[in-house]
């Protein structure tokens, strides 16, 4: 099996100081958390930036302000900048930071329910993010919340309408109203995939640590952070990422996995 790559999700453009203080929202706080995660092991962050108030935003400058400064500090960590950003954002809000030419971005694979929302990816949105990943040379990571996403970008990539193998995807389960996490599902979905591309799991809420080890045993990649859970275990809420991390890098430990750097992902990932 190749080594485990970490994703750290540190922020999401949800999840508020109220629920948990370590939440980042100015520059200093993303770097702190940033840089927590990848002192434990983390060869990946995925970044959604915030004003110093804690709003979501997409802003392209606020997301370079962000990138450089993480950059300064671990300067050999993989950025992947949501192209996702809050529910009820427009897409060329949503697609700022794809104009700082990150060496991956997200593409969110389909409209789906979030909670109480409806977070829009139609097809001819999916078709723009598509075609300006491709302009742009970034590489996109996939994000499945259902199982009918998975075959709907696999339809477009056979189009053309999308980036190529190889694929990287990242299944996102346990989104209320979307697909369950289970092994059972993440199965069906590892199983669609063509051969060479590669994979993450992301489990939500209570569900990050037990999806974490299926991925840890199914060969995949794994993806924690405050975006998809704020615990460390049941009533114990995480202090940083950083802590998020660790615990995935004692379960690949004990699991027999090594974890990947990011000079190592970036040779998985094909970057
Ligand atoms: N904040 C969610 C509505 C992504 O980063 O591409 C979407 C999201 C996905 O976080
Ligand atoms: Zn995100």
């Amino acid at each position: 099996m190749e080594k485990l790559i970490i994703t750290a999700a540190i922020c999401g453009a949800e999840v508020t100081k109220a629920q948990n203080p370590a939440v980042p929202y100015t520059v200093e706080e993303i770097v702190r958390e940033a840089k927590s995660a990848y002192d434990a092991g983390a060869a990946i962050v995925h970044l959604h930036v915030r004003r110093d108030d804690g709003t979501p935003t997409q802003d392209r400058e606020r997301f370079r302000e962000c990138i450089d400064a993480i950059k300064a500090v671990i300067p050999d960590v993989i950025l992947i900048p949501s192209t996702g950003g809050a529910v009820g954002m427009s897409a060329e809000e949503r697609l700022q930071p794809t104009e700082l030419f990150p060496e991956m971005a997200t593409l969110d694979c389909g409209t789906c329910n979030f909670g109480d929302e409806i977070f829009d990816n139609t097809m001819p949105m999916m078709r723009i993010f598509g075609n300006r990943m491709m302009e742009n040379r970034i590489k996109p990571e996939y994000e499945c919340f259902e199982m009918g996403h998975l075959d709907t970008i696999l339809t477009m990539a056979k189009k053309g309408e999308v980036p190529g193998a190889p694929m990287q995807f990242n299944f996102v389960l346990g989104v209320p109203g979307c697909t369950p996490a289970t092994v059972g599902n993440l199965d069906w979905m590892v199983r669609q995939i063509p051969a060479g591309s590669t994979w993450t799991v992301t489990g939500i809420g209570r569900h990050a640590f037990t999806m974490a080890a299926a991925g840890i045993v199914m060969g995949g990649n794994v993806r924690v952070g405050f975006e998809d859970n704020l615990y460390l275990s049941r009533g114990v809420l995480a202090r940083s990422n950083g802590e998020l991390v660790g615990k995935v890098v004692r379960l690949a430990r004990e699991l027999g996995r090594e974890i990947a750097s990011p000079a190592e992902a970036r040779k998985i990932l094909n970057l």
